[in-house]
């Protein structure tokens, strides 16, 4: 079999999404999802001008060594532009090996660990009792694991809250908008939201917190230290991950469990974090840690160090890309838990799929491949828009993380 065609496809239903199509002499495509939030047009062009004129006529089982050719080969490495444009390659083959082999990706990843994957959904409310709302509509929905955010009096618009009801997406069309953050009255809002989430909610839910990379370690410690009595099943992105070493102090600190990881692109931005223990979760995605190949290594090799996983499932990754999550989930064994922000309904008639969500627990479908399509007509119908994610400044105009 032969890779005879491949087409970079850009389409905004509600949000921007670039998908690969692969084509084989038998007939057979595979998809990958190559979406970049924010940059998106830069990871199109890299498929289209450096790497589909290198795989037009390659044999599409070659999974690992056609990922070294695009790894190695490029002399640039990693960089989340090179690693989703490698990952969308290496996904669409392993949905065209499943669709040769008549059998879904996660059996040629291992097979069945288990039948379902427990999922953690957003509750976000622009005050406690909004957050307590939409706590309780998640768990009506089914949830057993939800991440809570909610807003800090003081601060209009922080990152990562609904602007209205249903869901929360946080690109915006246009260019991007601007956010007033401080951490003092974050720090002393976080533990009070927890403590009234408990008090209402019991102790059987999940319950998650994403600081979006907001505070330096020593803040990061004291939030966890803090949140010890409300028992998290963890604590997000405390703190930029460039120095993985900033992640000892806050490890030294709190048994608060910790989760990093979706900004991640290859392996050894996770490796000392991993080798140290010094997280519990690593968040790396399908799609920005070059495609299953490396990922499921990754898992690995975290395995070694009782890490497990929590894919970022955010809207800005494809459902190409929720489909190989759930695929590789179900395979590996290390699996903790999938991060699921539904697509709107725009987005899932663009990419109709197989898997689905029941009770808390998604289940990647029993379809050859992956399990997802793209319906190019309608794709068309829903050109590129620009979009960015905001960004935050402290009070005094600095530029800070989300
Ligand atoms: O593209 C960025 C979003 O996916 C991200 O900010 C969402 O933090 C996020 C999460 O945990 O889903
Ligand atoms: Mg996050």
């Amino acid at each position: 079999m032969k890779i005879v065609n491949a087409t970079v496809i850009i389409t905004s239903p509600d949000r921007n999404f670039v998908t690969l199509k692969l084509e084989t002499d038998e007939g057979i495509y595979g998809l990958g999802d190559a979406t970049l939030n924010g940059r998106e047009l830069a990871v199109a062009s890299y498929l289209n001008d450096h790497v589909i004129p290198c795989i037009l006529g390659r044999d599409p089982f070659q999974t690992e060594d056609i990922w070294q050719y695009l790894y190695r080969g490029a002399y640039w490495r990693r960089g989340p532009v090179t690693m989703a444009a490698i990952a969308a390659v290496d996904v669409a083959l392993w949905d065209i090996k499943g669709k040769a082999l008549n059998t879904p990706v996660y059996n040629l990843l291992g097979g069945k660990s288990r039948e379902s994957l427990l999922v953690y959904c957003h509750a976000t409310g622009k005050d406690i009792e909004h957050a307590l709302e939409d706590v309780a509509r998640h768990r009506d929905l089914g949830y057993k694991a939800i991440r809570v955010q909610s807003g800090i009096p003081g601060l209009e618009n922080p990152y990562g809250i609904a602007k209205g009801p249903g869901n929360y997406e946080p690109a915006e069309r246009g260019l991007p908008s601007e956010h007033a953050w401080a951490t003092e009255p974050y720090l002393r809002h976080v533990p009070a939201l927890f403590a009234r989430i408990r008090t209402h909610f019991g102790e059987d839910l999940h319950l998650l917190h994403d600081c979006h990379h907001r505070l330096t370690p020593i803040e990061a410690s004291r939030l966890g230290k803090e949140l010890e009595p409300f028992d998290l099943f963890w604590l997000e992105d405390p703190t930029p991950a460039e120095h993985q070493e900033s992640f000892k102090l806050i490890r030294e600190h709190t048994t608060t469990p910790i989760a990093v990881g979706e900004v991640f692109n290859t392996i050894w931005d996770a490796h000392d974090l991993i080798r140290n223990q010094w997280i519990d979760y690593i968040r790396m995605s399908v799609v920005h840690s070059g495609g299953l190949t490396h990922l499921k290594k990754i898992a690995d090799f975290a395995a070694l160090y009782q890490v497990r996983t929590g894919c970022h499932g955010a809207t800005d990754l494809s459902p190409v890309t929720m489909a190989a999550a759930l695929h590789f989930g179900t395979a590996i064994h290390n699996f903790g838990i999938q991060e699921h922000m539904p697509h709107t309904a725009e987005t899932d008639a663009v990419f109709p799929h197989h898997y689905s969500f029941k009770d808390g627990f998604m289940h990647p479908g029993n379809a050859p491949g992956l399990g997802v399509d793209l319906d190019e007509s309608l794709a068309a119908k829903h050109p590129y828009q620009r979009a960015y994610l905001p960004i935050n400044r402290k009070l005094d105009g600095t530029l800070t993380d989300w």
